[in-house]
């Protein structure tokens, strides 16, 4: 295939990390010690199995967060870098998870090769502003109120002042840079720049756009980022494109003396999914698979599950098939995941070909899923697995490659799990668990359910088998994902508790979230709110039988 970004180019020559020399352990690609200026431990390492020198990392974390309170500093730079990957509305269609049979994304599969990934993650809200403020804060949505696409969470006076993950890095030493979408739109930049990150890079954007959208008028107000399809323009051309120079160019140029934490964020798969042609070839039609799709999948949800995405600019099903648009929307956005996969590659094999190679973590996560068709609608903002199972993947120099682990993991696991991998003490009043644990042995088992949340009261609580889903006016849902994993047979649906089933309901319930803070002030877009007389989308009352979108009239 046509690839632009191998992320392991033959005859390349890596430069070692300029600030140790790593250690080569039995089953291990490289040991760089994180405590490596406290401890010299090295050496240590170096005569230790992986499995020992992790277990002994907490007892090391406290020696390490002892010795910053004393006057002789390690070097700052002796720390691991970290470069973290964030892709927006990508759903579990890349090839380390396997969620869809054709998707070609190599770089990602590069990735895995030597990484941890976790094939059970989800995010805490299935859409980009709660996701990301949840994942940066590490505050679950109901602990904000932070449910739609505003308000920016430093408008809100008791979050001013939270202490944001890349905060947290520099306020240890490290130099923060960002680039494209890691906060939701403008969020973090102008005027706020300088608080979140040392340096800024470019916003994400479309990038060129065709004259004209390519697809029929969209429902609900055709709106201008409901298009999908190829047009004669470059890949260089792209906003993602410039993301990714962006990001290639500061690992080029990295000043040394100071670790860094390099954020990279990119726009595609989110809706327009331009592609150019060479992508849309990796998919030809007359092969295409398309997902599962079940006519009548919905019947056994309840009214409640429509709420929750009652009236938004992404078509529903029936459109799509009514306008033969459900295969051209599959492979546009198969085109521009791969499109993105060799923007992850670029960014991936400057860090291979940089003095930072085995110095350096690399995470890769999207901020939530996307559906195709599946379960009457296309988008998010849905709490089932297609919007809420996402990559994530951890690589770096103490971490085993090509493992898997099957343990529910949260985007909020990614704050205290990256201070975990740097040897830093663990931030205060996050709201995730380390996956230091479960990196360093895949079948740990993590104590909590993965929980999405999207508004007040509608959460999901997801273990290695289970879903669960109760909506705010107390309905529910429950599948066995074991012998459902698409999650078509709702166990709940005729509002009885089949008795062998309640122990499992109670003991998943008692996961909900401790907080469901009502909306935050400057709430928009995409709310959902529950009144005395009922619910309200976005400031309008809901009538069931006036569906807005074309869905089946309610009952
Ligand atoms: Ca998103
Ligand atoms: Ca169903």
């Amino acid at each position: 295939m046509s690839y632009d970004g191998n992320p392991h180019p033959a005859g390349s020559t890596r430069k070692r990390s300029r600030t140790f020399t790593p250690l080569k352990v039995s089953g291990m690609r490289t040991i760089g010690s994180v405590f490596h200026s406290y401890l010299s431990l090295e050496t240590l390492a170096g005569l230790m199995t992986l499995r020992i020198f992790l277990s002994i990392l907490p007892v090391l974390a406290m020696v390490a967060a002892s010795a910053q309170q004393h006057p002789a500093q390690p070097k700052a730079s002796s720390r691991p870098n970290i470069v973290m990957i964030a892709i927006d509305d990508l759903n579990d269609w890349v090839e380390p998870l396997g969620g869809h049979p054709q998707v070609q994304t190599p770089a990602m599969a590069g990735l895995a090769q030597r990484a941890v990934t976790f094939t059970n993650a989800h995010c805490q809200a299935p859409l980009c502003n709660p996701s990301r403020t949840s994942l940066m804060t590490g505050l679950r949505p109901g602990s904000t109120g932070v449910y739609g696409l505003a308000p920016w969470f430093r408008t809100l006076p008791e979050f001013q002042d939270r202490v944001t993950m890349p905060q947290y890095f520099h306020q240890h030493g490290y130099r923060t840079l960002i680039g494209g979408k890691i906060f939701h739109g403008p969020y973090g930049r102008g005027k706020d720049s300088a608080a979140e990150c040392d340096v800024l890079g470019p916003s994400a954007s479309v990038g060129v756009r065709p004259e004209h959208k390519i697809i029929p008028p969209t429902p609900g107000g055709n709106h201008a980022l409901m298009d999908w399809g190829t047009f004669d323009h470059r890949d260089e051309d792209k906003g993602d494109w410039k993301v990714a120079s962006w990001a290639v160019d500061q690992l080029e140029q990295m000043p040394d003396e100071k670790p860094f934490f390099l954020s990279v964020g990119f726009f595609l798969p989110h809706v327009p999914c331009y592609a150019t042609q060479k992508w849309f070839d990796l998919y030809p039609e007359d092969s295409l698979q398309l997902p599962k799709i079940v006519a009548d999948d919905r019947e056994d949800t309840p009214l409640s599950s429509w709420y929750i995405h009652w009236d938004l600019p992404e078509p529903r099903t029936k459109w799509l098939l009514e306008n033969d648009q459900l295969q051209p929307l599959v492979r546009a956005y198969l085109a521009s995941i791969s499109f993105v996969d060799s923007q992850v590659g670029r960014v991936l094999a400057a860090l291979e070909a940089s003095p930072y190679a085995d110095n350096t973590i690399v995470v890769l996560w999207s901020d939530h899923g996307y559906h195709l068709g599946e379960k009457a609608i296309s988008g998010k903002n849905s709490l089932w697995a297609r919007s809420t199972h996402v990559p994530l993947i951890f690589a770096g120099p103490m971490i085993e490659g090509d493992r898997k682990c099957d343990q529910p993991a949260e985007l909020l696991d990614i704050y205290p799990t990256l201070a975990s991998l740097a040897g830093l003490p663990q931030p205060e009043g996050v709201e995730g668990l380390s996956l230091a644990p479960q990196i360093q042995d895949v079948t740990a088992k993590r104590s909590r359910p993965a929980i999405c949340t999207h508004n007040a009261g509608n959460h999901s609580i997801c273990d290695q088998r289970w879903r669960y889903i109760v909506y705010a006016d107390g309905s529910e849902e429950l599948y066995d994902r074991n012998s459902d994993p698409d999650e078509l047979n709702n166990l709940l649906s005729d509002q009885t508790r089949p008795a062998e089933l309640t122990a499992v309901i109670e003991r998943l319930r008692g996961w909900l979230p401790a907080e469901d803070r009502p909306l935050a002030t400057g709430s928009a877009h995409r709310i959902l709110e529950k009144r005395a007389d009922g619910f309200y989308w976005q400031g309008k009352k809901i009538d069931p039988q006036s569906p807005p979108l074309g869905d089946p009239v309610m009952q």
